[in-house]
C-alpha cells in the first residue's frame, strides 16, 4: 500500500508496525511526566484532541495563541527527551520520501479516541517550510482529510491505520488538513485510543 499521495507526499504503509510497541511504551513514560492535556485556543475553546510533546520544542496553545515552547506550561519542567527510536524512525522515513537530513527537535503527540476530531488547519509555527513532517499513526484508524493550500480547496479523505507513515514536504506543506471524527473502535495496543506523532523541525 506504500503510495505518493501526491506532490511531496509519501505513505509508508504499516512501516512503524514493527516498531509500534516500543513507540507506545515510550510515550507513556513521556505522558508519566509531561501529562496529555486538552488545551484551549485562542478563541477560548477547548480542543478535542489531548495533547503532549517531546523535543527540545513543544507545540502549544492557550489564550495568547500557537507557538512553540522549550518547557512544559503544566510542570515548568522541559519537554521530555525525543527517544532515540522516535529520531531514527522520523529520519529513516523522510530519507525513504526523499527529504535526507531530517532531523526532528519536535514532537507533537496527539491523542484520539472515539468521536474525538481535529478541524482543517495549516501547520505554520514553523520556521522552515522547507522541512518536511513526518507523521506516524498508532491504534485506531482514521480518516485524514486532506485539501490544499487554500481553505476552499476540495479536500480528499486518506484512511490512515496502525503503523501508517506519512511524510508531508515540498507543495504539499501548507495544504489545509485534518482528522474526521474517530469512530468507535477498540485497537490491541491502545484500546479506545488513536495516537499520532508529529514529527516537525520548528526551530
Ligand atoms: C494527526 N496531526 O493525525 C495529524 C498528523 C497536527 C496534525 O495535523 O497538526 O497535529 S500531521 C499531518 C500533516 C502535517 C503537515 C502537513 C500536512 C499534514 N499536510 O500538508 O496535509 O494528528
Ligand atoms: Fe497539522
Amino acid at each position: 500500500r506504500d503510495r505518493v499521495l501526491g506532490p511531496g507526499v509519501l505513505l509508508l504503509a504499516g512501516r512503524a508496525r514493527a516498531t509500534a510497541p516500543g513507540l507506545i511504551a515510550q510515550i507513556q513514560a513521556i505522558a508519566h511526566a509531561a501529562p496529555f492535556r486538552r488545551m484551549t485556543t485562542q478563541g477560548g475553546r477547548t480542543m478535542s484532541v489531548a495533547m503532549t510533546n517531546c523535543g527540545t520544542l513543544g507545540w502549544i496553545s492557550d489564550s495568547r495563541g500557537y507557538r512553540y515552547t522549550t518547557h512544559d506550561p503544566l510542570s515548568g519542567q522541559p519537554w521530555p527527551a525525543l527517544p532515540d527510536i522516535f529520531t531514527a524512525l522520523a529520519a529513516e522515513a523522510a530519507a525513504e520520501a526523499g527529504y535526507p537530513g531530517f532531523t526532528p527537535d519536535a514532537c507533537l503527540i496527539n491523542r484520539y479516541e472515539p468521536g474525538t476530531r481535529l478541524t482543517l488547519h495549516q501547520d505554520r509555527n514553523e520556521h522552515d517550510f522547507g522541512q518536511p513532517i513526518v507523521s506516524v499513526s498508532l491504534g485506531l484508524p482514521a480518516v485524514f482529510l486532506w485539501g490544499g493550500p487554500a481553505r476552499s480547496d476540495r479536500v480528499q479523505r486518506v484512511p490512515l491505520e496502525h503503523g501508517d507513515i506519512v511524510a508531508w514536504g515540498g507543495p504539499a506543506r501548507l495544504a489545509h488538513h485534518g482528522i474526521h471524527p474517530l469512530a468507535e473502535g477498540t485497537h490491541a495496543l491502545t484500546g479506545r485510543t488513536r495516537l499520532n506523532l508529529t514529527f516537525r523541525r520548528a526551530g
